[in-house]
């Protein structure tokens, strides 16, 4: 992990209405009531110039190169990560994060096919080696996250729009997503199992878990 202090950097992950601003919204929620204090970002966004990169990313009415999205998501992370991201964790807060570096692998790498070594550097470039304390994955089939997203009347972006190939590409590498701090959950269950699930990770790498708090 690159430099930091003490704070506890949690990222929610998965494919398309997995349900990741939902739990990320609620873990907000119930850090602050344990008394924790939390700072809540997405991504692509969160700093003027990462809002103004998402807007480029996700709706621009034209063809980009894959690369030249890469660099889009990597400039809005970049100046997240050096702006709100690691100023949080050296005062010791909680962050959670919906979406990090393992949706560029997902989607950038596995799902448009650029080079996994050449955007794993580009990715340490952008974040300084920041690596998240924990990293849920929410696991769906692309047709359930999909049929969601139509329920709740969510405008398709750019990334949305690729078919579902593409979708399933980005499934699997999730599926595959290993290491220090990643774990996995179904998040086809409800809500309430999926909030569950997740908290017990999130205890785990705070210090609620030596509170007793259950
Ligand atoms: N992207 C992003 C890249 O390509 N590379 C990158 O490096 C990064 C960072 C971001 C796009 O950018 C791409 C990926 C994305 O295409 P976005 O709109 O910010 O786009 O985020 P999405 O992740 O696409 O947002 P979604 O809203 O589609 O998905 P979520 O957040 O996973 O789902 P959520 O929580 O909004 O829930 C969707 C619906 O499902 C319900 C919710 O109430 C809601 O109605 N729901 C459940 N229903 C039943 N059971 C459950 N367990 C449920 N959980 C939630």
């Amino acid at each position: 992990m690159g430099a930091r202090d003490s704070g506890v950097f949690v990222v929610v992950e998965g494919p398309e209405g997995a349900g990741k601003s939902t739990l990320a919204r609620w873990l907000g929620v119930r850090l602050t009531a344990e008394g924790l204090p939390v700072v809540t970002v997405r991504q692509p966004g969160g700093t003027p110039v990462a809002e103004a990169a998402r807007k480029v990313a996700l709706r621009f009415p034209h063809e980009m190169s894959p690369a030249a999205e890469l660099f889009l998501f990597l400039a809005a992370r970049a100046d997240l990560v050096f702006r709100v991201i690691r100023p949080a964790l050296e005062a010791g807060q909680v962050v959670v994060a919906d979406r990090f570096d393992l949706s560029t692998l997902a989607y950038q790498v596995a799902g448009a096919g650029l080079p996994a070594d050449d955007v794993a550097r580009a990715i340490r470039l952008a974040t300084g080696g920041l690596v998240p304390d924990l990293t849920v994955v929410l696991d769906v089939p692309v047709d359930v996250g999909r049929a969601r997203q139509r329920a709740a009347r969510k405008v398709q972006d750019r990334i949305e729009r690729q078919d579902d190939a593409f979708h399933r590409r980005v499934l699997d590498a999730y599926r595959r997503a290993t290491g220090p701090g990643v774990v996995h959950i179904d998040a086809t269950q409800s809500k309430k199992a999926v909030q569950d699930a997740a908290w017990r990770e999130v205890m785990a790498v705070t210090a609620l878990s030596t509170r007793g708090v259950s």
